[in-house]
């Protein structure tokens, strides 16, 4: 059956192997099912939560435009565009919010991790920013939402807010409620220093991420110092549980491989981590160094990258200008 997916992805820099395997990978995968209408979003709307340099968000939107066609998705097969080309979303998300509620939001992880502990001083955009995502999900009648295990709570709030609207102005179906397409494994790649914290484009140390535009020799170096456990490499899924380290390496090599947990244990048990170490480096290497040197490429390549970004803003105005039209309509506008 052909699915309408609708993903993005923030310029905010540093796009790495948990972006990549989490999300990016599935993309390339649902671009490649001549069935599918997909649609990538370079969502700087939602960047702006936090502070961003200027000069570094125009950089950052052109690499992620360039992330995605080095990692495989055909701009001619989807529309590629940066959320804040299209009014749409910004009009959306203040329409819908006045559907969504305060309790619904108040709910959200994501900002309590993101505001820490002093809520009163993060932006109001940081609080609605699940409000922008339904937006942006719903303008394009979006079936299905590539997303890592994250953003699964952001999803939910969005079925929320589409039902409301339906509800409250009795158009049945009128916003279509997508499905999360979450990876079954390895939806969640964690930090190479800390087994229980998510890989992240924000932690300070470069050490705790391998990022897509990192070379051959600094991906050996940062497996080499990634951390580990004492004991040799377990002999079963059970004796994971306690050791986030082990699991989350094991992990990543299971999904560069396509392969299993399972497989990958029984290839490793026993064995000492260096030679793990060097065989995931190997591997890592292998499916990650000429997406890093696809994406500096493209880098030099500034009026391609503006032309799929231009190309895809025509095409994502168009559907979105008709549903804003229609929402006028029924809210009485
Ligand atoms: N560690 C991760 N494992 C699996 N999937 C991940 N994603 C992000 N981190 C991981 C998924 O990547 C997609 C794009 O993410 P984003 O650009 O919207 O930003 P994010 O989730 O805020 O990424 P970061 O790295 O975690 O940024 P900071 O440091 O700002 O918090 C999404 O589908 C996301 O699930």
């Amino acid at each position: 059956m052909s699915k309408k997916i609708f993903s993005g992805v923030q310029p905010t820099g540093n796009l790495h192997l948990g972006n990549y395997l989490g999300a990016i990978k599935n993309f390339v995968e649902l671009n490649n099912d001549l069935e599918n209408d997909c649609i990538f979003c370079v969502v700087d709307l939602h960047a702006i939560t936090v502070k961003q340099d200027p000069k570094e968000l125009k950089n950052n939107i052109r690499e992620t435009v360039a992330t995605f066609v080095a990692c495989g998705i055909n701009p001619k097969k989807s529309i590629i565009f940066s959320q804040s080309s299209v009014p749409a979303h910004s009009e959306g998300a203040w329409l819908l919010s006045c559907v969504a509620r305060m309790g619904w939001l108040n709910r959200m992880t994501q900002f309590k991790e993101k505001a820490g502990k002093d809520k009163e001083k993060a932006s109001i955009g940081l609080f609605s920013y699940p409000v922008l995502m339904a937006a942006d999900i719903l303008l394009y009648d979006s079936t299905h939402v590539p997303v890592g295990e994250d953003q699964k709570q952001h999803l939910e709030l969005c079925r929320d807010i589409a039902q409301r609207f339906n509800n409250e102005y009795k158009v049945d179906n009128f916003f279509k409620t997508p499905e999360p397409l979450i990876q079954k494994e390895f939806s969640r790649i964690m930090s190479l220093k800390d087994g229980t914290k998510k890989m992240s484009k924000s932690e300070l140390s470069d050490l705790s991420r391998i990022n897509l535009t990192d070379d051959k020799d600094l991906i050996v170096n940062k497996i080499k110092k990634a951390k580990t456990d004492p004991l040799p490499l377990p002999s079963s899924l059970d004796e994971l549980r306690e050791r986030p380290e082990a699991k989350n390496l094991l992990g990543i090599y299971s999904s560069l491989l396509n392969s299993t947990m399972s497989k990958s244990i029984s290839e490793f048990e026993g064995k000492n981590f260096s030679e793990f170490k060097e065989k995931l480096s190997e591997v890592l290497a292998e499916k990650m160094d000429p997406i890093s040197k696809e994406i500096k490429k493209l880098m030099n390549e500034k009026r391609f990258l503006d032309e799929i970004l231009l190309d895809g803003y025509k095409k994502a105005y168009e559907i979105s200008f008709l549903k804003i039209k229609k929402m006028h309509e029924i809210i009485g506008f």
